[in-house]
């Protein structure tokens, strides 16, 4: 029987040398958000990226966030953005406002510019629960997205030299 061959696997290393990348951060509850961020360059400069390789935007607050990455990705200086956010829920529906709009916001921007934007806005209903979330019980999401920004940052590059030697393959045949 003739053997079945592998599929090609694509994966994105963790390694952030040579890669740059842009925070956007939000002022609103900085409490959590500079816990995030904090945890966020720990984690790109521990693997490999140079301090200059790193921009840190502040904005007033997480629906801000959106327009914010846009600008950021059409400069065309970054692999990977993260989106840094805290929304607590209060007495109004506001907070329901606010976290749909950043989030749809955020996914229309990344898929626009088509660069990655990490979401690492957290969305709670408790102070508690977002500072466990920055640090604490459940560790630190701002290094969790830190490495999904590597990662995403490695595999866009890997997934542009795979286009452009399909293209290059496909003129070659059909000389
Ligand atoms: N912004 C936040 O980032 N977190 C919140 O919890 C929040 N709440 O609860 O109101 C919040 N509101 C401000 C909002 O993001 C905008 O900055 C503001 O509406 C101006 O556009």
């Amino acid at each position: 029987m003739a053997e079945k061959s592998k599929p090609g696997r694509i994966d994105g290393a963790l390694s952030a040398a040579g890669f740059r990348f842009g925070i956007a951060v939000s002022r609103f509850n900085s409490f959590i958000t500079e816990r995030l961020v904090a945890a966020a360059v720990d984690a790109l400069e521990r693997a490999g990226a140079g301090s200059k390789d790193v921009d840190v935007v502040h904005v007033p607050g997480a629906f801000e966030l959106p327009l914010t990455a846009k600008k950021m990705a059409a400069t065309g200086k970054y692999d990977a953005l993260i989106a840094i956010g805290c929304v607590l829920r209060g007495e109004t529906t506001h907070y329901d406002y606010v976290c749909s709009e950043t989030a749809r916001g955020l996914q229309l921007a990344q898929m626009d510019s088509g660069l990655p934007i990490i979401f690492c806005v957290l969305t709670c209903d408790t102070l508690e629960q977002a500072i466990d979330r920055a640090g604490l019980k459940g560790g630190n999401k701002g290094f969790e997205a830190a490495l999904a920004a590597i990662e995403m940052a490695q595999l866009s590059r890997k997934l542009r030299a795979a286009h452009s030697n399909a293209a290059l393959a496909g003129k070659s045949r059909h000389k």
